[in-house]
């Protein structure tokens, strides 16, 4: 039996073993069902056992599934995924050098709505302008997601506000956390940064054609994981909580707040989504420094715009900035 044999045989194993946690499903069912024999039966037992599953058997031969490792592999991922299209199709790597570049080339080969992409590690995360994402093996969720949002390119920011607003819903699902977003991009729990959001785009001059949103986000991190550059500004859920947190679990709800919100984003728009954006935002109301294209504006952030801009009362009156970098104003 070969290795993509074996793989087969095993993600089999596990779909017919883990409909019922704990039962032991005795020899004969089992070869029975999977068509296979003893011998290969166990080839696909230690496969599983190798990947992190906990499987056990006794000496007559009954297999039981007992518990799943935390792992962004494709078929946890699919496990309990109630979406329609978000996550349908999952690129999962270990290690990548960023997520974002293997999922703009699947767009470019028309790969399905809703496909995305997840590693484990990235060695080349990027943010905004050049800088880096830190993207540590196993403690984090590094994501892409794949859309065609048939949208004008000038309502792009629209996309990372929309994923930032999921994603702040997804994370106050868990605990009555502090979140707020940081317009354009940032996700922050107790003022610190807890998920980064980086859309790219193939547009021309009146449609966009597709767009990658890629999102990092910090799970299961201790204060000591994160690099000291960013130590004090970085956060995780696990840090805010106290307690780790099971990745796919949260990729999952996340996902289905995602596709909810994303449909009626196509459908009604940026503006559905206004209040809730104003209540999670860090900067509306508040006086900011704004640094765009080498130039500071100083003035009070007072909407957020159908694009996904930001509005800047200034004393030459009303501007929306689609960019630029932002730090609140201390009273
Ligand atoms: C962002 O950029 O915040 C967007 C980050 C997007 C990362 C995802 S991971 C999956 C996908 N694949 C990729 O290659 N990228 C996307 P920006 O606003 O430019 O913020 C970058 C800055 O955040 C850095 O200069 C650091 O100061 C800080 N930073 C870096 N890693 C961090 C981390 N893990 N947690 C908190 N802050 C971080």
């Amino acid at each position: 039996m070969n290795n993509i044999a074996v793989n087969a045989l095993s993600d089999k194993l596990l779909a017919l073993i883990r409909r019922r946690s704990g039962h032991a499903y005795t020899l004969g069912y089992i070869l029975g069902k999977l068509k296979c024999t003893n011998k290969e039966l166990a080839l696909a037992v230690k496969l599983l056992r190798q990947s992190g599953y906990k499987v056990s058997r006794t000496k007559k031969g009954t297999i039981a599934f007992t518990s799943a490792p935390d792992f962004l592999y494709a078929n946890e991922i699919y496990h309990g995924l109630t979406t329609k299209f978000m996550g349908r199709i999952v690129h999962a790597y270990k290690k990548v050098q960023s997520t974002n570049t293997i999922a703009s080339q699947l767009a470019s080969a028309d790969a399905p709505e809703g496909t995305i992409v997840i590693a484990e590690e990235q060695t080349r995360g990027r943010g905004r302008l050049g800088r880096q994402w830190y993207s540590t093996e196993g403690f984090g969720i590094y994501l892409s997601m794949i859309v065609y949002p048939k949208i004008d390119p000038m309502h792009a920011p629209g996309l990372s506000i929309l994923t930032a607003v999921s994603l702040a819903d997804t994370i106050s699902g868990y605990d009555d956390l502090d979140v707020k977003i940081k317009w354009p991009n940032d996700c922050l729990i107790n003022g610190r940064k807890v998920a980064g959001i980086l859309t790219e785009l193939s547009s021309d001059l009146d449609h966009v054609h597709r767009a990658v949103i890629g999102i990092g986000i910090n799970i299961n991190h201790r204060r000591r994981d994160f690099p000291e550059d960013i130590r004090k500004r970085a956060t995780s859920l696990r840090a805010e909580m106290k307690e780790t947190i099971h990745r796919v679990e949260f990729l999952q709800s996340f996902l289905r707040h995602f596709e909810k919100d994303y449909v009626a984003f196509r459908k009604n728009g940026l503006m559905a989504f206004r209040k809730r954006i104003i209540d999670y935002s860090l900067l509306i109301g508040n006086r900011i420094t704004l640094d765009y294209k080498g130039t500071r504006f100083t003035g009070k952030a007072i909407d957020i715009h159908e694009t996904g801009g930001l509005i800047l009362e200034l004393p030459e009156g009303n501007r929306v900035f689609t960019a630029g970098e932002v730090t609140v104003v201390k009273a």
